[in-house]
């Protein structure tokens, strides 16, 4: 069987999807949250830097894009045809531009840009 393991903040975020997913096709994987606290020591050992990281049978796979759009046709969930897999992205990237000023607003190294992202989101 295949060994997923989905590593992420511990929080909803970017690893939300594929978390729900996970749940909506009843399949096991091994939930890694990382504390806050140690991601500056963690951060360096990734390959991009960033979460969410999906790891099947050992191999890593980056960006939260690239996992939901893995996982999404391998659990069913890409609609019935080509036209429904479409809306499917569409709404995919409407979630990602909303999602990324709230990412920047916690992660940004510069103050004046993340009090004025923190403003909005
Ligand atoms: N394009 C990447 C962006 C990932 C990203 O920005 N992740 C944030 C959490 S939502 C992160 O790991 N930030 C840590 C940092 O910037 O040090 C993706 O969609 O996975």
């Amino acid at each position: 069987m295949t060994q997923f393991k989905l590593t992420y903040f511990n929080g909803r975020g970017r690893r939300e999807t594929a978390r729900v997913m996970f749940a909506a096709a009843d399949v096991k994987y091994e939930d890694h949250r990382i504390e806050m606290a140690d991601w500056p020591q963690i951060k360096p050992t990734t390959s991009h830097g960033y979460l969410p990281i999906l790891t099947v049978d050992g191999k890593c796979l980056h960006q939260s894009g690239a996992i939901n759009r893995y996982l999404a046709p391998k659990f069913g969930f890409m609609g019935s045809n080509d036209w429904e897999a479409a809306l499917i992205n569409e709404t995919a990237e409407i979630g990602d531009d909303l999602f990324r000023p709230m990412a920047e607003s916690v992660f940004s190294s510069n103050k004046a840009r993340k009090l004025s992202l923190a403003d909005i989101t």
